[in-house]
Formats: structure tokens, C-alpha cells, sequence
């Protein structure tokens, strides 16, 4: 059984419309420590992060907003991430993606520091490939993803601690890409599972190889959840709604498959605006694919003998 250590990351200046901050407080209300302790897990919940009081950086490009703000919880969710995992599983509980500037820098340095590869799957309608200088929106939550893969143009964040190289990097559900991040992602190898390949090729194959290709090397996994990764038929609470999301069936297909991989050892959360939601199903949904995620199952078998 895992220790999940629950952490809330209500960043809200990633993006423009408020509302994620209540993110931490909708995911305790619609009991995500229950359904983890209801599979046999053990629960802390260390209550919010709490950044340093933002400084004074600036950047080049003025469509960024809110910078100094995102440093300071990148900073901080890095730090708190990385002790979390010397403990157990951070279940980091967002706030918007930018949340995973801090995260994902987190776990790639503690993998660093125990000698394992760092692998992401990143569950999304985005790529989150801009840089803080290619970014037409200026919405950092568009960006964690090249920071973590050491693309430039991040200053003055910090320099991301052992960049994941695109072969440790699995994108799943994306339809959203900008010319920008396109053309950088060009340059890398990382694996695009993108709605068409899903379409003709099921989600099963496509997770399977990358699984494979983690278990291999000994791999930290993280997962990154977009609440725009599911179809926004089913998943109303996000400020970014994309249509022709994972359904309900396919995206607890992707939790069991994740499960059952044994791999994952660090979890995000993000987008979800309670604000936006429809009497909680947004959250409850999304805990209901934590309870997945974590080994909740319809029908137990020995073997996977289907
Ligand atoms: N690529 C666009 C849109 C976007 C990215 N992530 C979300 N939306 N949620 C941008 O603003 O960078
Ligand atoms: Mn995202
Ligand atoms: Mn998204």
C-alpha cells in the first residue's frame, strides 16, 4: 500500500480566470482522502503550500502576467514535492498547470538524487509547450512542460533541475497545440499521443508502449491530470474546455492501466475551477479517478485473464 501525501497548490495567476485557488478545498470536500484510505492507503494531508511574498522579476515578452507569483510557487512546490517524495506519494492537488513548473521540477530532482530516470505522461488537451518567450497568451500554465524538457527561454525562473529528456515524455489527449510550441516540439522525441492517434489506435496500445518503455529503464513515473484531458461533456469545470476529450470509459482505462503498470510514484492535479462546476461532479469525477489511479476496480482478478 502507497503513503499519499496530499498537497494543495491553489495557484490561480497561471492563467486568467479565477477560480483553481478553490481547486484543494473541492477536491478535500468531494473526499479524495476517504477514497485513498477506503483502498488501504495511507493518508496525510499537509494542508496548502504557502509560497515566499512574490519579488520583482520581469521578463522581455508583455503578454506574461503574474511572474514574480508563478516563481514563488515554483520554488515552493518544488521544494515541498521533493521532500514529499523521500516520504511517500505527492498528490499534488491543483491550482492551474503552472502548479507543474514547481512539481515536476520537484520529482525530477529527487529522481536525480536517488540515480532513476524521471519519466511524465502528461493527460492534457494541451502540449504546455510554450516557453515564458514564445507564449502568445502569456498564461504560464501554457509553458511547465518545455521547462521540464530544458527548452530555453525560462529566465528568470530558475533553471529546471535535470531537464526530462523528450524520450521520458509521454503527451495523451492532446488537441490543442500553438504554432509556437509546435515547432518546438519538432525538435524533440518526445511520444505525441494525440487524439487522432487514440482514435484509430485505442488507448491501450499507446500506454502500453511508454509503460514499457518505464519499467524498463526503472523509472520514476509522474502523471500530470488536466482536467481538459476529459471531454468537457463529462468534466464541465475547466476555464480551458476543449472538445473531443477522453471519455468517462477511456480515462478510468488509462487510471487502471497506470495502476496496474505499478510505475507511478508522483501525481498532479490541475485546472479544475469549482467555480465552474456543475454541483461538484467536476471533482467528484476527477477524485473517482484518483480512487482508479490508486487500484479501485470493478471485478478483481488474479490475472489480467480477459
Ligand atoms: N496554448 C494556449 C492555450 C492553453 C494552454 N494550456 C491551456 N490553454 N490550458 C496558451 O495559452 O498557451
Ligand atoms: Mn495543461
Ligand atoms: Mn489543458
Amino acid at each position: 500500500m502507497t503513503h499519499c501525501i496530499l498537497l494543495g497548490a491553489p495557484v490561480d495567476e497561471g492563467q486568467r480566470r479565477p477560480g483553481c485557488l478553490m481547486g484543494p478545498a473541492a477536491y478535500r470536500v468531494a473526499g479524495i482522502a476517504d477514497t485513498l484510505a477506503a483502498l488501504g492507503h495511507g493518508v496525510e494531508d499537509r494542508g496548502d503550500v504557502v509560497p515566499a511574498a512574490p519579488g520583482q522579476e520581469s521578463c522581455d515578452n508583455p503578454a506574461v502576467h503574474h511572474l514574480p507569483e508563478i516563481i514563488s510557487w515554483t520554488n515552493a512546490l518544488r521544494e515541498a514535492t521533493s521532500a514529499a517524495l523521500t516520504d511517500g506519494m505527492p498528490i499534488i492537488m491543483g491550482g492551474d498547470h503552472s502548479l507543474a513548473l514547481g512539481s515536476v521540477a520537484g520529482v525530477a530532482a529527487h529522481a536525480a538524487s536517488i540515480s532513476r530516470p524521471q519519466f511524465v505522461i502528461w493527460l492534457d488537451a494541451h502540449s504546455d509547450f510554450h516557453s515564458i518567450r514564445t507564449t502568445t497568451s502569456g498564461n504560464l500554465h501554457g509553458t511547465p512542460m518545455a521547462y521540464a524538457n530544458g527548452r530555453p527561454g525560462f529566465a528568470p525562473l530558475p533553471p529546471f533541475p535535470n531537464p526530462i529528456p523528450g524520450g521520458n515524455i509521454c503527451m495523451f489527449g492532446i488537441r490543442s497545440v500553438d504554432p509556437a510550441e509546435h515547432g518546438a516540439m519538432q525538435e524533440t522525441d518526445i511520444m505525441v499521443n494525440d487524439m487522432r492517434v487514440l482514435d484509430e489506435r485505442g488507448i491501450v496500445a499507446p500506454l502500453s508502449a511508454f509503460l514499457d518503455r518505464v519499467a524498463a529503464a526503472n523509472g520514476m513515473l509522474h502523471v500530470s491530470l488536466d482536467v481538459d484531458f476529459l471531454d468537457p461533456s463529462i468534466a464541465p469545470a475547466v476555464g480551458t474546455t476543449v472538445p473531443g476529450g477522453a471519455t468517462f470509459r477511456e480515462a478510468h482505462l488509462v487510471m487502471e492501466l497506470l495502476h496496474e503498470s505499478g510505475l507511478v510514484t508522483s501525481l498532479d492535479l490541475v485546472e479544475l475551477n469549482p467555480f465552474l462546476d456543475d454541483r461538484g461532479r467536476t471533482a467528484k469525477l476527477m477524485v473517482d479517478l484518483v480512487g482508479s489511479l490508486m487500484g479501485r476496480k470493478v471485478f478483481d482478478r488474479p490475472t489480467r485473464s480477459y
